[in-house]
């Protein structure tokens, strides 16, 4: 691809990151490798030093890997990206690199269940202190800021119960007071929502999901705005050690270039399963951001492009019915995990939520009956006709 053509979204997810590579291969070679062959001592030397360019070690860099970072920087709307191991090495990564003792971050309650472990369990043990707030009221963003306060952790939509939080509004919070906006876009990807273009000065994502798609890859990575941000993590990255392989790097680069096409797809599936739930009488509640019924669709409206394949919702009779639907389904499968193509179905507050403790978990909302659907990309009625068969297990409160 010319190097100086302007391409829209999905032209990028098939292109982004690729360059000529000796032979001529479409697709980026797998450097295999830990470490690279220096030419001299004096080549090596001038490597280390910073005086030329070049591959060193694969913790420090990888062609592999840099072609991946490369392509989701460009999809984001960033300057450089960080590859690491996991989502949560990202994550992790990212508050050490921005935190010192003695400082404080404001974070979304409704996050994954270990991002708020991480911080309120062993970010404190470094003298790190934390609030968690609903930040789908700004308000409460804002009485919760200190002058010490140096991270607004956002996650939007939050991981299960898809409370959705301005991302303008909180970017104008954090930067009154001095503060940085952390993004993870983990639920969205970059091909609905981007946000960078809301204010966002760092975004982070488990690309185990989307970016990947294909529940065969753990990962991370972390999306920097400036060449000096990029030096300040690369350098914490490379203390901390958590960075992605590079067979895991290819494997993401090739998920990305479907990305668009199948983020179209199971939105669409999704809205479609909402409003099957929605209607359906043993149903309590159902929230997915492009349904009316959700509090924040207003704010889903200006700032996602299109809803995402995140569904959550209850079942009349709660938990013990819940079970009855998860225990039933036949083409949805019983798993945690979410973004690939075929569809999830999970209970959070036993499991990707259980860490954080019941208190917490009632405060952000995720209730004992709120079961979790990661929609793929099958036929829509072939999931609903599974859907209503697992429904029809429960009995009629
Ligand atoms: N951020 C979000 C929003 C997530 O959903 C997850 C994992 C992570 C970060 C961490 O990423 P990882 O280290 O696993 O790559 N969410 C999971 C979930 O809901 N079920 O299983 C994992």
């Amino acid at each position: 691809m010319s190097e100086n053509m302007k391409l829209n979204f999905d032209s990028k997810c098939v292109h982004a990151g690729i360059e000529d590579y000796e032979h001529g291969p479409v697709i980026p070679p797998i450097y295999q490798t830990s470490t690279f062959k220096f030419k001299s001592t004096q080549q090596g030397a001038a490597l280390f030093r910073g005086e030329k360019e070049g591959y060193i070690y694969t913790r420090m860099s990888n062609p592999t890997v840099e072609a991946m970072e490369k392509a989701v920087a460009s999809l984001e709307g960033g300057y450089r990206a960080l590859g690491c191991g996991s989502g949560m090495a990202a994550i992790s990564t990212t508050l050490l690199t921005l935190l010192n003792t003695g400082d404080h971050v404001v974070f979304s309650e409704a996050v994954y269940g270990p991002t708020a472990t991480l911080i309120v369990n062993v970010l404190s043990r470094f003298g790190i202190e934390s609030t968690p707030v609903n930040s789908t009221d700004l308000k409460n963003i804002e009485e919760a800021m200190k002058p010490n306060t140096k991270v607004v952790y956002i996650e939007t939509p939050g991981n299960p119960t898809l409370a959705i939080t301005d991302l303008s509004g909180a970017a104008e919070i954090a930067h009154k007071h001095g503060a940085l906006m952390v993004v993870d876009n983990t639920f969205m990807s970059p091909a609905l929502q981007r946000p960078f273009e809301h204010g966002a000065d760092v975004v982070v994502h488990s690309m185990t999901k989307f970016l990947n798609g294909h529940a065969d890859v753990v990962a991370g990575i972390i999306v920097v705005k400036s060449h000096e941000d990029y030096k300040k993590f690369r350098s914490v990255l490379n203390q901390l050690g958590g960075v992605i392989d590079p067979f895991n790097a290819f494997l993401v680069h090739r998920g990305l270039k479907t990305l668009d096409v199948r983020m179209q797809r199971l939105s669409d599936n999704a809205m479609k399963i909402a409003k099957f739930l929605e209607a359906h009488p043993k149903v309590k509640w159902v929230r997915y951001p492009g349904l009316e019924s959700h509090p924040q669709y207003e704010i889903a409206q200006k700032q996602q492009s299109a809803p995402g394949g995140m569904v959550s919702f209850e079942i009349k009779g709660g938990f013990a019915a819940g079970e009855a639907v998860m225990n039933s389904v036949k083409l949805c499968t019983l798993a945690v995990s979410l973004g690939g193509v075929e569809t999830l179905i999970q209970h959070p507050a036993s499991m990707t939520h259980l860490s954080m403790g019941r208190e917490a978990r009632e405060k952000a909302g995720i209730t004992e009956g709120l079961v979790r659907i990661s929609v793929g990309i099958e036929n829509v009625n072939d999931l609903i006709a599974d859907l209503e068969q697992a429904l029809s297990h429960v009995e009629e409160v």
